[in-house]
């Protein structure tokens, strides 16, 4: 083989079609394998038979490889039954995996028989790599940064790929999604709401989070002009009226952010980003400015616990003082501010649980706006930790309920089980008793009863106004327990769920 690969590239279906949102990891491969070849997207989240889809493709064009992208959770099982289905049809076809999934669970992924490559961590340069290599002009598959493989003596781990901050195509390549207008979707920030990725990476290193184990607190400002020009083509040429904004942690340095502010103060397209309380708070007037008239509407940031003792366990580097602080002064400044929290650790597990909930009473106290998430503290495995993290004991040990060593799964196939998604997705985890799990269920069920989410669109204020009743008494004094009226008038109404959704 001599000629410029063309690559497939798949989205498995994760979210409704509703919450679809630009597939930017393909995006940005599919921007950086055209440079020296050609690709294609499908994208399961709009295309939803996404296996019919990929075969109908390969019967009609010839690629030289597939590329999948795998988020840990309810990713995986599509990843899988895609992946399966084209190893049948096209047995010689390599299949790549790359994202979340291959880089925390490389041996996982490559422990399928349908699975001949996982990329780690960033994508772009390795992904152009490794196609030109199959097609026999790129460099030998031990030479390529970032990849796994399966050698004659087994799985092979090239060295890890550093962090780049290149981002070199001057727009994303949005016309290879058929029209992109499909992807615009009403949230509570606008009608055209589209996702977009300016700054990549995050500085920080907290134990628990899969961006600290992709990136190893590397983090990277977007290009000026290429983010003015993203922005320009989002809202004039595409006719968007809202961003979200997926970048890892939105507010770096300040000094390197404001240039960015400036920006969007110009656009004044109504955003939501993912934050840090510390952040929030130290921004100065000026900057705080700007992001009024960019029309900041709602930040999401980790609050993860009252506990000291666990924010500096999971090197969070943020006080609970600071989560109070900023509900405040989002109150003031008209963010709303969505505040996650980890509960059920593995360790004094009730009580910690007990005290989040008591600490999530005072922060709508402060400012009964707030958007609260509820996660269960699922850490990853010392294995998925970034390589600079391992053996440093940064990972608990964990232990199910009979006090035996938890055990994650050996196989992506493992990883689809109801428990393991459920870990995944922060859901549920295998030191937590029946109770215990009630217990969340049932305080988060009068928590958002008594506090609908603005995000909700769908229900009719009466409705949201009628829950807000019911739920008053209970949440007034404490009585979580076995809410069934709640849960009742819940299943009717049918609140959305941020945190499985999204915004
Ligand atoms: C959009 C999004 C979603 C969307 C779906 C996205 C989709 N695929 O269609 C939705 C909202 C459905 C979603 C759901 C979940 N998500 Co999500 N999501 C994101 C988010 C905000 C953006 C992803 C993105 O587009 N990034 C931008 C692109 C450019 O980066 P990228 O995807 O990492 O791609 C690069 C590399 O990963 C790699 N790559 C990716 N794909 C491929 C494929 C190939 C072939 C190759 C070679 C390389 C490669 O190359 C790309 C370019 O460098 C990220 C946070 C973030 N900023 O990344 C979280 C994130 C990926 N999600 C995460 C998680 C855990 C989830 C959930 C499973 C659980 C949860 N509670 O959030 C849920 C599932 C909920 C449920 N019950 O269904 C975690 C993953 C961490 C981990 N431990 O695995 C993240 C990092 C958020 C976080 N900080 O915890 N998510």
């Amino acid at each position: 083989m001599n000629r410029s690969p063309n690559t497939l590239l798949v989205n498995p279906t994760i979210a409704s079609r509703h919450s679809a949102r630009f597939p930017l990891s393909l995006l940005n491969l599919s921007a950086a394998l055209d440079e020296t070849g050609s690709s294609r997207i499908i994208d399961g989240n709009l295309d939803r038979d996404v296996v019919g889809a990929t075969l109908g493709a390969l019967e009609h064009e010839r690629f030289d490889a597939l590329g999948i992208s795998v988020m840990g959770g309810p990713h995986v099982a599509p990843a899988v039954a895609v992946s399966r289905a084209v190893r049948e049809r096209h047995p010689r076809l390599p299949i790549i995996w790359g994202g979340y999934f291959p880089t925390l669970h490389t041996d996982a992924a490559l422990a399928a028989p349908y699975v001949d490559y996982a990329v780690r961590g960033q994508g772009e340069q390795t992904l152009s790599e490794l196609v030109a290599s199959l097609c026999g002009q790129g460099p030998a598959l031990p030479e390529i940064a970032g990849l796994s493989w399966k050698g004659a003596e087994g799985v092979v781990h090239n060295p890890g790929r550093p962090f780049s901050p290149d981002r070199r195509s001057p727009l994303l390549p949005y016309d290879k999604l058929g029209d992109p207008r499909r992807y615009f979707a009403r949230t509570y920030l606008g009608r055209r709401t589209v996702a977009h990725q300016a700054a990549l990476g995050c500085r920080f290193r907290c134990t628990f989070c899969g961006v600290a184990a992709m990136f190893g607190g590397a983090t990277a400002l977007p290009p000026l002009a290429r983010f003015e020009r993203e922005l320009h083509y989002l809202k004039h040429a595409l006719g968007a009226d809202s961003v979200q904004y997926f970048d890892h942690n939105f507010f770096d340095r300040e000094a390197d952010m404001l240039p960015l502010l400036e920006v969007m103060a110009r656009f004044e397209l109504p955003w939501w980003c993912f934050a840090r309380t510390d952040a929030l708070l130290n921004l100065s007037p000026h900057a705080w400015k700007l992001v009024r008239k960019s029309r900041l509407r709602m930040a999401f940031m980790g609050a993860e616990t009252p506990d000291p003792r666990m924010l500096k366990s999971i090197r969070k580097g943020t006080r609970p003082d600071q989560a109070l602080a900023v509900a405040e002064l989002c109150r003031r400044m008209g963010v709303v501010p969505e505040l996650s929290f980890m509960v059920a650790p593995p360790e004094n597990t009730e009580e910690e649980t007990e005290h989040t909930f008591e600490f999530i009473r005072r922060l709508k106290r402060v400012n009964p706006e707030c958007e609260i998430i509820v996660y269960i503290y699922t850490p990853l495995p010392e294995s998925s930790l970034h390589r600079s993290d391992r053996g440093k004991g940064r990972a608990p040990a964990l232990f199910d309920l009979r006090g035996e060593p938890v055990v994650f799964p050996a196989t992506a196939e493992e990883w689809t089980r109801p428990q393991w998604v459920a870990y995944a997705c922060h859901a549920d985890a295998p030191w937590l008793t029946d109770r215990l799990r009630h217990r969340i269920h049932d305080f988060v069920t009068v928590l958002r009863c008594r506090f609908p989410t603005v995000q909700d669109l769908r229900s009719p204020p009466w409705a949201k106004g009628c829950l807000r009743a019911l739920a008053s008494w209970r949440y007034r004094f404490g009585r979580y327990d076995r809410p069934w009226e709640l849960e009742l008038a819940n299943r009717m109404v049918r609140l959305r769920m941020p945190q499985v959704s999204g915004l």
